[in-house]
């Protein structure tokens, strides 16, 4: 009886050890860098210079030339290239309530269907418009990464990642869609939404994958909200909150249509610096999320340095349309530092129109919005989220930026 069970224990112990092996060969194991000091010397690819080493002088140049090369990188190596084409777009309102909110807006629940190659994705959209003035508003759309119930359209579930009686209070529309009808958030899943319409992009390198879909399906619903005569489409903002504003970003950096682009603690592959390697890096996010970004961008995990592009250029790509993005100062994983860097870089883009920079030189306090600015930004005080905090000063800088003329900066020098 005694060597069988010395036989068992060392059986057990070995698949123990095996399993502990397994667990640590699957777990990136490089340090993570939390310390200003340890942030390597850097070089940041040039955002005004073409790729024919031209230098970018002019708005022009800059869009004729550097900004669709910009585009070009991203979609190469970073979110995978966009499909455009589809069959069909069709859409029903399944659910309409004209005395929401105690009568102060208008629910519409609409299911938005893509068709493509004879397979179609199905977008459950909701939206709520005020019920004064008659007359079409502009909208803020979330990209909800997170539970349903945050965009709970019975409002019996209240939640500061959608408050949408502050956003309806204040005389916007107020839209949300979640990421799973796109694609799920899971590294086998994922395939199963928009992916399913273009299935050579998912042998490609190149194509894109839960991120690019979810930035895909924003589009989609834009292509809805300029067909419903309550919203004034040409003012969307597209607002998304970590995983879903690396989303944000991308949408508003393919589709020119978004007005405005708001991202909230987006960190690594959004508005955070890569070449810092300050907090999350390009090898962690790869590996933890593999399903995010194109295959390509995993020949970058622990080479950043070789990254022919950073994500300035992404931000740059949206000017001249105001960009409003934010941190916590509890999120470190999320680069606050390495955000604000990169957006002082994208304001030289933002000059090229005219638009004066009016970022400070260096990050501001905490809870110190910068909202007067083409750019605006924000470091709230506490943890990584989406608070009522946040979409207050998204709701000022819209104010400000929407307003029926469009402000004016002084010229820059
Ligand atoms: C983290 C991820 C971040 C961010 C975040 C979120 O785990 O590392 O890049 O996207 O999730 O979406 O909340």
């Amino acid at each position: 009886m005694e060597p069988y069970r010395t036989v068992c224990t060392s059986f057990l112990l070995s698949m123990l050890l095996l399993a502990v092996f397994i667990r640590l060969q699957a777990q990136p194991t490089e340090p993570i860098n939390y310390d200003e000091a340890k942030v390597p010397v850097y070089t940041l690819p040039a955002l005004l210079k073409t790729t024919t080493n031209q230098t970018v002088h002019d708005k022009s140049t800059w869009e004729k030339q550097r900004r669709p090369e910009i585009i070009r990188l991203f979609e190469e190596n970073v979110y995978g290239k966009m499909p455009r084409p589809y069959d069909q777009l069709t859409y029903s309102v399944t659910h309409e309530d004209a005395n929401a909110m105690a009568g102060k807006a208008t629910l519409k629940e609409v299911l938005i269907e893509v068709v493509n190659h004879a397979k179609s994705v199905k977008i459950n959209l909701v939206l709520f418009v005020p019920n004064q003035p008659k007359k079409p508003v502009p909208a803020f759309l979330l990209i909800n990464n997170r539970g349903k119930d945050n965009t709970d359209p019975t409002r019996a579930q209240k939640s500061e990642f959608w408050p949408a009686e502050m956003v309806i209070d204040s005389g916007y529309a107020v839209a949300a869609f979640h990421v799973s009808d796109l694609a799920p958030d899971d590294s086998v899943r994922y395939v199963n939404g928009v992916l399913q319409l273009y299935p050579d992009r998912l042998t490609a390198n190149n194509g894109m994958r839960a991120i690019g879909a979810w930035a895909w399906g924003a589009s989609r619903v834009l292509d809805y909200l300029e067909k419903d005569a309550s919203i004034d489409a040409k003012r969307v903002a597209i607002v998304g909150h970590s995983r879903g504003g690396k989303a944000s970003l991308w949408a508003a950096a393919e589709d020119t249509r978004f007005a405005i682009c708001i991202t909230n603690c987006s960190g690594n592959t959004g508005a955070a610096l890569s070449h810092r390697r300050f907090g999350e890096t390009i090898s962690r996010i790869n590996t933890t999320f593999p399903h995010w970004f194109a295959n390509n961008y995993k020949t970058f995990n622990n080479n950043e340095d070789a990254l022919p592009l950073d994500q300035h250029m992404l931000l740059a790509a949206i000017a001249p349309r105001p960009l409003y993005a934010t941190n916590a100062s509890k999120d470190l994983w999320a680069d606050p530092t390495g955000t604000f860097l990169a957006l002082k870089q994208a304001e030289r883009v933002y000059a090229l129109y005219g638009l004066t920079p009016r970022l400070p030189a260096s990050p501001p306090a905490i809870n110190q919005p910068i909202i007067n600015s083409p750019i605006g930004y924000h470091n709230r005080e506490g943890e990584h989220n989406l608070t009522a905090y946040d979409w207050r000063h998204f709701i000022q800088f819209a104010n400000l930026h929407f307003r029926s003329k469009p402000i004016r900066y002084k010229k820059a020098p």
